[in-house]
């Protein structure tokens, strides 16, 4: 255990000089979340929310610990054999680091191959001291009691418990240094004033209902989906996006200025997970600032398909190796498809994408809101599926109507009288234009519809009940423009998004 111990902190100490994302457990956890299958992955992030990667990152350690006691016990019979088990891990470490899509070479493989080196030596020289001292056969074991070398062993796990604490601590601050030009890119990043405006959010968009969710989301609380493990950090000074591929007259590489120098909007828009089950926490609206994608691709030349343009898909790339497809004739039909550079108010947090990401209403964020974006290329659905696609996930996902109760919440015990039951409903870049609340198998009651901001945003509602004492069940369905009625129809989220009527049990007192 002390030699594992000592080869993870050797791995991420080095790892904070090289790259935070080469150490073996983040190494081997993002290659772990890539080859996790969909079903799986869903179920993670619905049960752990966003806690999955920690789980992830303590499963990955408890795994390593377990391997280590058996290298452990297999090295007090064959030293060698175990010093060369720990450097195996090294390998898989190595393997792992260079062969992320966000890996920028064979220094990549240096924190686990440094780590395991360091483990192996310890290996060796702690089994060493629980050997017979003498000339005594090499691969003899120690029967217990007999010989030890106790003092010297206790000396030497000393030295190794506290040299691996030191590597530790000496990793953290490393990693910890390591954005710094990202971070004063940020914070001296002034956005500038767009130059079209969002309307201010109408009066009575949002409830003043205890527990119904703010109608904008602070960033601190807006949800976080994706596979990074460690977050990247990108120095938006450096920062470069570069858009080509069929129908671009001539490829270009931005800079975040160039971006800057561009009009500038500000819109409110609502973002939605497609691992949002029924009633979830996947979901989150605000006010963003960006350009608008379908200019900037009309100067490159690109054409919609319904304009005879050759493209039907435009994959958004990260740095952090994410692909993300969106159909370009969403992108271009006049809706706000947005590079974004800012979120309510500032540049954009580190974890929802510094320093630009797109934002299309009415998509999920799998298919059109790639977090730290570095390129852009135009192609077809025929000839490249995105991340998500190839494990299992639609091509294609328009957000699906929902509607949410937000209070009471499930199992409240209100008392008898008038309960407000209140909640958000979405069908971005449709809108909503009716919410029903039934109570039991009653009839449906139309809510209160609190003011639109627009339809690229969700709608808040609220319905006073006249509660009578026992146990009731409430169920909500929404409406959008289109006329469609929110389906019954319960469908997993896996492929395009769940599917059916969120409802609260409460017991009246
Ligand atoms: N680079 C990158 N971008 C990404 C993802 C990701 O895993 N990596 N996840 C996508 C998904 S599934 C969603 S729902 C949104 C979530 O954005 P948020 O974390 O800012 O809420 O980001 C999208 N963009
Ligand atoms: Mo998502």
């Amino acid at each position: 255990m002390l030699a594992g111990l000592a080869a993870l902190a050797v791995a991420e100490a080095v790892a904070g000089g090289v790259r935070p994302q080469a150490g073996p457990v983040v190494a081997v956890g993002g290659a772990a979340i890539d080859r996790t299958p969909a079903a799986v992955k869903d179920w993670a992030i619905r049960h752990f929310g966003t806690n999955d990667k920690l789980f992830l990152q303590l499963g990955i350690l408890a795994v390593l610990a377990l391997f280590a006691l058996a290298l452990g016990i297999v090295a007090l019979r064959f030293r060698r054999t175990g010093a060369a088990g720990v450097l195996l891990f090294g390998v898989v470490g190595a393997l792992a680091a260079t062969g992320r899509p966000d890996s920028t070479g064979i220094a990549d493989a240096l924190p686990s191959v440094a780590g395991a080196v360091v483990g192996a030596v310890v290996l060796y020289v702690l089994v060493g001291r629980l050997r017979p001292r003498g000339p005594a056969d090499q691969d003899a074991v120690a029967p217990p009691g007999a010989g030890w070398d106790r003092r010297g062993f206790v000396i030497a796990a000393g030295a190794a418990a506290v040299g691996s604490a030191g590597a530790g601590l000496l990793g953290r601050s490393l990693s910890g240094a390591g954005g710094r030009d990202a971070v004063a890119s940020r914070r001296n990043l002034v956005l500038p004033v767009p130059a079209s405006r969002a309307r201010a959010v109408p009066k009575g968009a949002g409830l003043r209902i205890p527990g119904v969710s703010p109608f904008v989301t602070p960033n601190g609380d807006f949800y976080r989906v994706d596979t990074a493990l460690v977050v990247p950090k990108v120095d938006a000074t450096t920062w470069r996006l570069r858009v080509h591929g069929q129908g671009v007259r001539r490829p270009v590489t931005l800079t975040f200025d160039d971006l800057l120098r561009r009009e500038l909007v500000e819109r409110d828009i609502t973002l939605t997970c497609v691992s949002n089950e029924v009633g979830g926490p996947y979901v989150g609206n605000a006010r963003w600032i960006g350009v608008q994608l379908a200019d900037l691709l009309a100067e490159l030349g690109v054409k919609p398909p319904s304009a005879g343009g050759p493209a039907d898909q435009l994959v958004a790339r990260s740095v952090d190796g994410m692909t993300i497809g969106s159909p370009v004739e969403d992108v271009m039909d006049g809706r706000d498809a947005l590079l974004a550079l800012g979120m309510n108010g500032e540049p954009l947090p580190f974890a929802h994408g510094f320093p630009v990401r797109m934002v299309v209403p009415g998509l999920y964020g799998f298919v059109s809101a790639c977090k730290w974006i570095k390129d852009i290329e135009l192609t077809t659905f025929d000839a490249y599926d995105p991340y998500w696609v190839k494990r299992g996930w639609a091509r294609r996902a328009p957000i699906k109507t929902e509607s949410r109760i937000d209070t009471p919440k499930p199992f409240a015990r209100p008392k008898t009288g008038t309960v407000m039951v209140a909640g958000v409903a979405w069908a971005q870049h449709r809108g909503i234009d009716k919410v029903e609340v039934r109570v039991d198998d009653g009839p449906w009651q139309e809510a209160r519809l609190a003011a639109e901001d627009t339809r690229d945003t969700w709608r808040q509602w609220s319905f006073p009940w006249r509660a009578t004492k026992g146990g009731h069940t409430l169920t909500v369905r929404a409406t959008d423009r289109t006329g469609a009625v929110q389906t019954d129809r319960r469908t997993k989220t896996i492929p395009d998004g769940a599917s059916g009527w969120h409802s609260v049990v409460v017991t009246v007192d």
